[in-house]
């Protein structure tokens, strides 16, 4: 039986949350934690805290307390004093639902699971050459036809807005903001599949579904390009509560130099312009920046030139941040072409010794991209992701100084059993001592 009650009294054997007198020093997500003989108080400055706060908790009981299924208990939780809040406000993961497209249920699950890990930032890549993953109601053909298909030349798929809006309300609920991003100028060739219009031959190319990339390209001069652009951002701004929106703008080989500029340059204002701050990936640092801008390292120092023009910085480095990589040679799924990511490479890096000239100040957080050219099912996401993004959790939130290998691996190896109960499938490195 559980029992919720609100009293400004609380009696012993409860656990106790309250915003109350909240030391403001936790921030939006720092808790403190007091746990003795008697009852477990919870205290944070915001209701944010709280639900972060509760998440320890839930992870210092016993781990059949996450079964689906009822558990004899007993429910025993150590005594202690916890305060703790995060080194960096953003800490992230990206999933690619247009190489392969995932149902609201299954992203819905993964949700749960940041959740769990105090994952604050789900960044969703909604659209690509291979699908456009979200419907556009003054552009329709994007979602009909330019999410019909994915990789391999099965059935796509799409989220109507609605479906979309409740994605966005269930990470909400769990303190996660939703980053829609719309991939521009390149990764654009299941919207020219979709609109003959805004091809420069007038002239509608067949679906793709292949994994190459670099080859699309919107045609930047045209102004119907712009229209198009202008309405999908409009739209997609309507969409999100949070401040950012990210528009890609990576591998855009396709498109020339001087086009690049000049459209980045464009779209940062009609995002602007929608009352949005934009994020794209570190090749934008390329065009003339606003300081509110974000931009996105991946595997370049380009990174450093956006710092340069003020703007701040989330890391992914390919070589350890990238969940679609191959643990090792004999990973079944995933690509290897930044080397292979083990568990201990994905925790052993640090954000603020990535890129020469980007430092703590200039990192807003991390992030943990995971592309889904070999991913079909929620098991193979959920493969590819646990137990390498725990780590990433990790590095996002303890401070760098106390960071330890030797120490981590035991404290995952106790996330076995855990991750077990939840009903994870997750990868059983040899390099873990598992529980
Ligand atoms: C590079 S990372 C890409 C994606 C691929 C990924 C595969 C980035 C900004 N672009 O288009 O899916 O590598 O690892």
């Amino acid at each position: 039986m559980s029992v919720l009650a609100t009293s400004g009294a609380p009696a012993s054997g409860n656990i106790y949350l309250t915003t109350v007198d909240g030391d403001p020093a936790l921030g939006e997500e720092g808790y403190e934690l007091a746990i003795t003989p008697d009852m477990v108080t919870l205290g944070a400055c915001q209701p944010a805290g709280l639900f972060r706060g509760i998440q320890t908790i839930r992870q210092l009981l016993p781990p059949q307390i996450a079964s689906s299924t009822v558990q004899p208990g007993p429910w025993k939780i150590a005594a202690g004093m916890i305060r703790d809040y995060p080194r960096f406000v953003w800490r992230g993961t990206m999933l690619d639902v247009a190489r392969h497209f995932f149902s609201v249920e299954d992203v819905k699950r993964y949700i749960d699971l940041l959740a769990y890990y105090k994952i604050n930032r789900f960044h969703m890549h909604l659209s690509d050459d291979q699908g456009w993953r979200i419907a556009i109601h003054t552009w329709p053909n994007l979602a009909t036809h330019g999410g019909s298909t994915q990789v391999g030349g099965g059935r796509g798929g799409y989220y109507t807005q609605a479906e979309y809006s409740n994605i966005v309300t269930y990470a909400q609920r769990r303190y996660i903001m939703v980053v829609p991003e719309i991939d521009m100028p390149g990764h654009t060739h299941a919207a020219l599949a979709s609109y003959a219009e805004l091809n420069c031959n007038g002239v509608a190319p067949a679906l793709y579904t292949g994994t190459d990339v670099g080859f699309s390209s919107l045609d930047t001069g045209r102004e119907k390009t712009w229209a198009f652009v202008d309405d999908v951002i409009g739209e997609m701004a309507a969409l999100t509560p949070g401040p950012y929106l990210h528009i890609g703008g990576d591998e855009a080989s396709a498109t020339s130099a001087a086009d690049y500029v000049h459209f980045i340059g464009r779209i940062q204002a009609i995002v602007n312009a929608h009352g949005k701050q934009m994020v794209g990936w570190e090749e934008i640092a390329q065009g003339k920046l606003l300081a509110t801008t974000v931009a996105q390292h991946w595997h370049s120092d380009l990174a450093r030139q956006a710092v340069q023009q003020g703007a701040r910085i989330i890391m992914s480095p390919a070589s350890t941040a990238y969940l679609d990589i191959k643990y090792n040679a004999a990973t079944p799924l995933g690509l290897s072409w930044p080397g292979y990511i083990d568990v201990q490479t994905a925790y052993n890096w640090d954000p603020a010794t990535q890129v020469v000239g980007v430092s703590e100040g200039d990192v807003l957080g991390v992030e943990a991209p995971l592309w889904s050219e070999t991913l079909q099912t929620l098991d193979d996401i959920e493969f590819m992701a646990f137990p390498r993004l725990i780590g990433l959790a990790e590095i996002g939130w303890s401070p760098a100084a106390g960071k330890s290998w030797d120490e981590y691996q035991v404290c995952l190896g106790a996330h076995g059993p855990r991750l077990t109960a939840l009903g994870v499938n997750f990868y059983r490195s040899a390099l873990v001592p598992w529980q």
